[in-house]
């Protein structure tokens, strides 16, 4: 997977995903990473690349020919026009299928905005995925666009070093994930479950799925409408409902 973020702070990115183990993964190989500095393709006298909104209000939009020449300048070194995701608040809301989907691709292109936002123009030429990662308004498209790579990287085969990882965490058959315990066996008086210290696998798997489905209900009910269940899962679910 090749990451390529068009921005004007290039350190934000470069440096927040060094320092993770996305930047392990760039340096194994596995994946690419690199900052366009959208400031490089202005052909104004001091590198400006916004201005007045049309139409008056207030602060600045960024302008849209440095960021269609940052793009066009990419694909004719790649020899191909990846999908371009656009970070907003007006986008479709970021979810783990989406992070499956956007990991079949071979290169990914993140649009990251500031001020009041992009001249809508370039926006129609370029920007194929419109995404939030939540509702709340930030100051730039850096943050999301991090968010969204950790995510997706972590799905490119060979990045998480346990293989099997990936697919058995949260999220799978739309369930959130079971309490963990580590040593000590006693803390502050509270004891690890008995079933997790018995050595019986079958067992401590139908603990674990009774443990998801409990904490689904109680935390993200809206998350079951979609889940995978088994007939054992729904007969559990029903139980715990009448509790
Ligand atoms: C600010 C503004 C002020 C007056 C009139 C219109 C306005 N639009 C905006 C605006 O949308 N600013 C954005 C700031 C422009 C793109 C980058 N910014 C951003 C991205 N804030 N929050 C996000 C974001 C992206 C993805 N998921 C959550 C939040």
């Amino acid at each position: 997977m090749n990451f390529h973020v068009m921005t004007l702070f290039p350190d934000m990115i470069m440096d927040g995903m060094n320092t993770s183990i996305i930047g392990r993964a760039v340096k194994n190989g596995h994946l690419t990473l690199e900052a366009l500095n959208i400031r490089d393709y202005s052909k104004s006298k001091h590198n400006q690349v916004d201005d007045y909104p049309y139409g008056g209000g207030a602060g600045m939009v960024m302008q849209p020919e440095p960021i269609y020449d940052c793009y066009e300048a990419l694909c004719e070194r790649i020899g191909k026009r990846p999908r371009v995701i656009y970070l907003t608040p007006q986008g479709s809301v970021f979810h783990q299928g989406m992070a499956e989907d956007f990991a079949k691709e071979e290169d990914l292109v993140f649009l990251c905005g500031h001020y009041e936002g992009i001249d809508e123009r370039v926006l129609e030429e370029i920007v194929t995925d419109y995404v939030s990662i939540g509702d709340y308004v930030l100051t730039g498209g850096e943050l999301p666009a991090m968010v969204m790579i950790d995510a997706i990287s972590r799905l490119v085969p060979g990045v998480l070093n346990n293989e099997v990882s990936a697919e058995f965490e949260s999220f799978h058959d739309n369930l959130l994930e079971y309490p963990q315990y580590t040593r000590p066996v006693v803390y502050h008086e509270k004891r690890v479950p008995d079933v997790l210290l018995s050595g019986h696998h079958a067992k401590i798997e139908e603990w674990r799925r009774e443990q998801s489905l409990k904490r689904t209900l109680e935390r993200r009910p809206d998350l079951l409408e979609n889940a995978n269940l088994t007939k054992k899962d729904q007969k559990i679910l029903a139980i715990l409902k009448e509790k």
